[in-house]
């Protein structure tokens, strides 16, 4: 199969292929949906999970508390745990983020509510 490049942002700026759109014959990103947690309110440990699909294949997932990379996952099952007890209670922001085989990079997020505390 021939690949084409899209290098023309690289040679906008000066002569240096930058091709960072990855090949055009993969034209998509990966598609995720966060499967675990499924509750609006969570505490202690719990699991992080995602479903991650690409036609022609994902090189990596990265499971995002807040911004900061709490796991990276290169197989299936996508997923890890997640300990909320180090988190003070409120909304928190999920971050999944997945790369295709071409370097197409796609992400999701949700927020979810810890509380720890019982009262
Ligand atoms: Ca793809």
């Amino acid at each position: 199969m021939k690949t084409l490049r899209i290098c023309a942002i690289g040679l906008l700026l000066g002569g240096i292929p930058a091709c960072g759109f990855g090949d055009v014959t993969d034209g998509f990103a990966p598609f995720i949906t966060i499967t675990s947690p499924v509750e609006a309110e969570v505490a202690n440990v719990v699991s992080f999970s995602a479903n991650v699909i690409d036609e022609t294949g994902v090189a990596k997932v990265t499971f995002l508390v807040d911004g900061a990379v709490l796991a990276d996952d290169l197989e299936e099952p996508y997923t890890t745990s997640w300990d909320t007890t180090l988190l003070e209670d409120g909304v928190h922001l999920l971050q999944v983020k997945a790369e295709d085989l071409s370097g197409n990079k796609s992400s999701v997020s949700k927020g979810v509510t810890v509380k720890n505390t019982k009262n």
